[in-house]
């Protein structure tokens, strides 16, 4: 077969540098802690690590509120340091995808600051507004609009007597990608960091680039809100189809291409984008690549194979040729997999992103099934769940899902020597770390590199995919093939065994031979042994 681009036939993994492997002791991870554990990656068999951002920030949104875009925050190391990891990642064979923030900085951005006092080129870096004068003299905001954290998208500030729009938290101005000097600006910071010799970047929160320029107010949902409650309304003011967005990830595309033609090196731009398959087909028509998020996103609980199988079909159905899926099954802004639907889908959803045609993507922790903590109102530290309040903090929580990488049943969960950490360890990191799954062949992480092992045989590298094979509530399965090599996935979801026949078309052969299986199974099927795929029993978990 023709050799593929590096970033279909790679495993993405999502570092949260804060959470992952605190190297001087301070309760927060750093670049010089995920240098130490780069062996781990080889181990699992994952080769591109996304990091999230480590640039000098405040920290008011835990590194998505950027001062300084081309600079490191001391908390995680330094530019040095970071020199060091994309050197030594190199070395092993690993790649790096930067996490990049083009939507907003953070109020402390030199830019902000210029242009709160008027300074002459940044004045227009921001989106401005005077918003009107009622009668009795009070300031009255430009429109409705409201944050997706909460709260109005616009905050009064005295110095220039005037709104400012932000889409995130009020230390998150939204920059304004109608001033040509700002794209510019944006150009120059990624051709800085792709200089760094990375290999690609994730670029976040593209659906909110832009705003509907007239600033019209939202037509609310229909439903009866208490007007005062910015809380339930929904936003919608942003069309992300404008043609100005394609234009400027095309921009973006430019200096990646340009830098290729130099070097004759691929880099990858992936794109944090909550959609529909439609919409993506249509991005990828013009060379972008989005995150799916289906799989993260709109799956409701309890959870049925069915419905899993209808998101993934999509994205093998009506699509151009050179449409090439992601998958996404846990990210630093979701619950994890293990508290959503429960441990027993743990191995299955791992074994179905790495076994799915397309390229997957594992946030941390995934591979060993950590579960998320739990944390009072008052220990909140996320300032989307700060803005919920009281009642409803959970429901956005996303402290939950950020909690230390468990490395070991010993102190600290081997992430820190230190007496604290950010946020609490999660308490079942005594059974659930990597040196414990190590020594364990049918552990959540040892399944993971089993099945991450697989992308490596032709069928499922280079091979198609045909999803009409058996699928109910509870199980999913379809095959792999390419030439005579040919693979049944076959994955039970459920809570209860099942004996579904799978010799009908379009599996049609009668024996097959267990290349992987996650120790759940029958005695009778285990591994290598011949098994009647009429008499397959697939037991959960
Ligand atoms: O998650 C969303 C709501 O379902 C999206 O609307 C939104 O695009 C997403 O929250 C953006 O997330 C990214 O940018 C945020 C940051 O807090 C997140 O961690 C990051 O992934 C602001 O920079």
């Amino acid at each position: 077969p023709a050799p593929l681009p590096w970033w279909k036939s790679t495993i993405i993994y999502q570092v949260y540098p804060r959470s992952f492997q605190d190297s001087n002791g301070d309760g927060v991870g750093d670049l010089q802690g995920i240098i130490s554990q780069l062996q781990y990656f080889k181990y699992i068999g994952v080769e591109t690590l996304w990091l999230s951002p480590f640039y000098k920030s405040p920290q008011k949104d835990f590194g998505y509120d950027i001062s300084d875009l081309k600079d490191v925050d001391p908390l995680f190391g330094n530019i040095q340091d970071f020199r060091r990891l994309v050197e030594e990642a190199k070395q092993l064979g690993l790649r790096i995808l930067m996490d990049f923030v083009p939507n907003h900085t953070s109020d402390q951005h030199e830019w902000f600051q210029k242009s709160l006092k008027g300074d002459g080129k940044y004045r227009d870096f921001y989106v401005w507004s005077d918003g009107s004068l009622a009668a009795n003299g009070t300031r009255i905001r430009p429109n409705n609009w409201i944050s997706i954290f909460g709260g109005s998208v616009w905050t009064w500030r005295e110095e220039r007597q005037q709104f400012y729009l932000h889409q995130f938290t009020p230390e998150q101005p939204d920059l304004n990608y109608r001033n040509p000097d700002v794209r510019e600006e944006m150009l120059l910071s990624i051709r800085y960091w792709l200089d760094q010799g990375i290999d690609g970047l994730r670029m976040d929160a593209i659906a909110d680039l832009y705003e509907a320029e007239n600033l019209t107010d939202n037509p609310l949902s229909g439903k009866p809100v208490p007007s005062n409650d910015w809380n339930y309304l929904i936003p919608k003011y942003t069309d992300y189809l404008v043609p100005e967005v394609p234009q400027e990830i095309m921009r973006w595309q430019g200096v990646f291409d340009s830098l290729e033609k130099l070097d004759g090196r691929e880099r990858f731009m992936v794109l944090e984008f909550y959609t529909d398959s439609d919409t993506r087909a249509k991005m990828a028509a013009f060379g972008a690549h989005p995150f799916n998020m289906d799989l993260v996103d709109s799956l409701t609980v309890p959870l049925s194979a069915r419905q899993i199988m209808g998101l993934v079909a999509q994205e093998y159905t009506n699509k151009p040729p050179s449409y090439w899926p992601t998958f996404v099954i846990g990210n630093h802004d979701r619950k994890r997999v293990a508290n959503k639907y429960g441990r027993h889908t743990v191995n299955a959803f791992n074994m179905l992103l790495m076994t799915l045609k397309g390229t997957p993507t594992t946030y941390y922790g995934e591979e060993l099934g950590m579960e998320d903590i739990e944390v009072t109102y008052k220990e909140t530290q996320d300032p989307w769940a700060i803005i919920a309040g009281p009642d409803r903090y959970l429901l956005v929580s996303r402290d939950v899902n950020r909690s230390p990488m468990q490395w070991t049943a010993g102190y600290q969960a081997g992430f820190t020597t230190g007496n604290h950490t950010w946020l609490p360890i999660q308490a079942n990191y005594t059974t659930y770390n990597v040196e414990s799954e190590k020594t364990d062949p049918k552990s959540h992480l040892n399944l993971y590199k089993e099945y991450a092992n697989l992308r490596q045989l032709s069928a499922f590298k280079y091979g198609d995919i045909n999803v009409n094979v058996v699928t109910n509530d509870n199980v999913l399965s379809f095959l792999r093939y390419y030439g005579s090599e040919r693979y049944l996935v076959a994955i039970n979801f459920g809570q209860a065994s099942s004996t579904d026949n799978y010799t009908r078309d379009p599996v049609g052969a009668a024996t097959g031979t267990v290349v992987s299986d996650t120790g759940n199974v029958d005695a009778s099927i285990a591994k290598n042994n011949n098994v009647d795929l009429s008499q397959l029993t697939l037991d959960p978990g």
